[in-house]
């Protein structure tokens, strides 16, 4: 392992639901760092980019239409093998089934809104931390 950065983005329904702090200390008392942070909303250009891979399939088109319809918070997290910490903090991407205990597993009922993005590699956090803070 060694000293990592990883994009992470609190989504329209976690920001709407309140759910902002709770995430941030969950993120503090598991040891990672809080190194940029910002409430915003994600252009059609960001949301555009950091889903490219997506392109095409069937929920695309709702993906981004969701990621772009309110504010959300923007952080870059540091920490020993950040990529790998968040995501398990985070939980399964269908909350329907994440973890009790996990920040989806907790706060979310359904995949279309599902509180929080995580970069799932150590290259797709360089490339998503430069969509959106340049
Ligand atoms: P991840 O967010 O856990 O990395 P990905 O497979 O990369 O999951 O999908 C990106 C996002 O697209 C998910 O977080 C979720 O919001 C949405 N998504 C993925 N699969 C579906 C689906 O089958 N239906 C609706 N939304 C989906
Ligand atoms: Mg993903």
């Amino acid at each position: 392992m060694a000293i990592e950065k990883t994009y992470s983005m609190i989504k329209p329904d976690g920001v709407r639901n309140g759910h902002i702090g709770e995430i941030v200390n969950r993120f503090e008392r598991a040891g990672l760092k809080v190194e940029c942070m910002e409430l915003g909303m994600v252009s059609l250009e960001q949301a555009k980019a950091n889903y490219a891979e997506h392109e095409g399939k069937p929920f695309y088109e709702g993906l981004i239409k969701y990621i772009t319809s309110g504010p959300v918070v923007k952080m870059v997290i540091s920490g020993e093998g950040a990529v790998a910490k968040c995501r398990s903090l985070m939980g399964a991407t269908n909350p329907a089934v994440a973890a009790p205990g996990t920040i989806r597993g907790d706060f979310g009922l359904v995949m279309d809104e599902n509180v929080i993005h995580g970069s799932d590699s150590p290259e797709s956090a360089a490339r998503e931390i430069a969509i959106f803070f340049n």
